[in-house]
């Protein structure tokens, strides 16, 4: 990495302008929906996340020649009002049945199952909305503007990250092979962080060759990060992570059981200098990318 780069610096400054965008986006979501919708909304955005995806999506959004202003946190906020969505929804019984997230109880355990079911379902098209009128204010052409949207909605669906959870849920109990693994996480948990790469490089304009290597760049730290995922789940404490680990007690496949810890570890190393050799390849010249695919696996929680 180079050695004056200040990741910690950068990930607070970053996460500042995620959080100030993402006030502007619930309160315009909130003047929508009736009071408890909008508490719950709160309570599932507005806590304490890493805001990994739009820090993401902002930073391959530079890399490729955006320039600076509000707008590009408000394009990648849209990244996380699906990712919110998808933890409100993770947690409730019918699926992970989890009493904590992000250190504090969860949205369902304050604001009632049947709420948190509809603040998570407003919060889709929200997503949507708030990436289209981004891209408008970013200047993005039709063909910018549609490719975005587009490229949210399809990681975020049947085919990604829906797919994914769904493939997630019926493997709880059933061992996973390897092949099985990788599509359930390059669709729950990869295809989101892809998305949040190309989405940036797709608002600036970045040629088709740049566009291209931010994917690869993007699907190598999306498998990184959930390996790493796995390896925390299996060797963290509550405290640390904000959340229960729970991989054991659903009975989940994960690297970890697959692989055990040495040989997951090792595989992670190995996509993250894939995510530095797509980018270093394409002539991308990111200090910030370079620092953010180590802390994908560098991370404590
Ligand atoms: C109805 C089948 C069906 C699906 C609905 C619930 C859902 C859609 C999808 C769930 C997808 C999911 C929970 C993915 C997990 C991704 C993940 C590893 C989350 C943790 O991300 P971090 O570490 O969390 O970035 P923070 O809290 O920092 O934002």
């Amino acid at each position: 990495m180079s050695e004056d780069f200040d990741l910690q610096t950068f990930l607070s400054e970053e996460a500042a302008g995620v959080e100030a965008a993402l006030g502007r986006a619930v309160a315009w979501i909130e003047a929508e929906v009736e009071p408890e919708i909008g508490a719950a909304i709160r309570h599932g955005v507005l806590s304490d996340g890493k805001r990994l995806r739009p820090i993401l999506c902002v930073a391959s959004y530079r890399a490729c020649g955006g320039e600076e202003g509000e707008a590009a946190y408000d394009l990648a906020a849209s990244l996380e009002l699906i990712h919110a969505y998808s933890l409100m929804h993770d947690d409730l019984p019918c699926m992970d049945d989890a009493e904590l997230r992000r250190g504090r109880p969860t949205t369902h355990r304050v604001h009632g199952e049947d709420v948190t079911l509809r603040a998570g379902a407003a919060l889709i098209p929200a997503a949507a909305l708030q990436a289209w009128q981004a891209a408008g204010a970013l200047g993005c052409t039709r063909e910018a503007t549609t490719d975005v949207v587009r490229t949210l909605m399809s990681a975020s669906g049947a085919g990604g990250m829906v797919g994914g959870q769904w493939i997630d849920l019926e493997g709880e109990g059933n061992a996973l092979g390897a092949e099985e693994l990788g599509d359930l996480h390059r669709r729950k948990t990869g295809a989101l962080l892809a998305a949040s790469l190309v989405m940036g490089a797709a608002a600036a304009g970045a040629s088709p060759p740049r566009r291209q290597a931010l994917y690869e760049y993007g699907r190598a730290i999306g498998l990184a990060f959930q390996i790493t995922d796995d390896i925390l789940d299996a060797t963290s404490s509550a405290e640390t992570l904000g959340k229960n680990p729970s991989d054991n007690e659903l009975d989940k496949s994960t690297y970890v059981s697959l692989y055990g810890l040495d040989e997951a570890t090792r595989r992670a190393a190995e996509q993250v200098d894939a995510a530095l050799g797509a980018v270093g390849e394409a002539g991308v010249d990111a200090p910030a990318l370079e620092a953010l695919a180590r802390y994908v696996v560098e991370r404590k929680h």
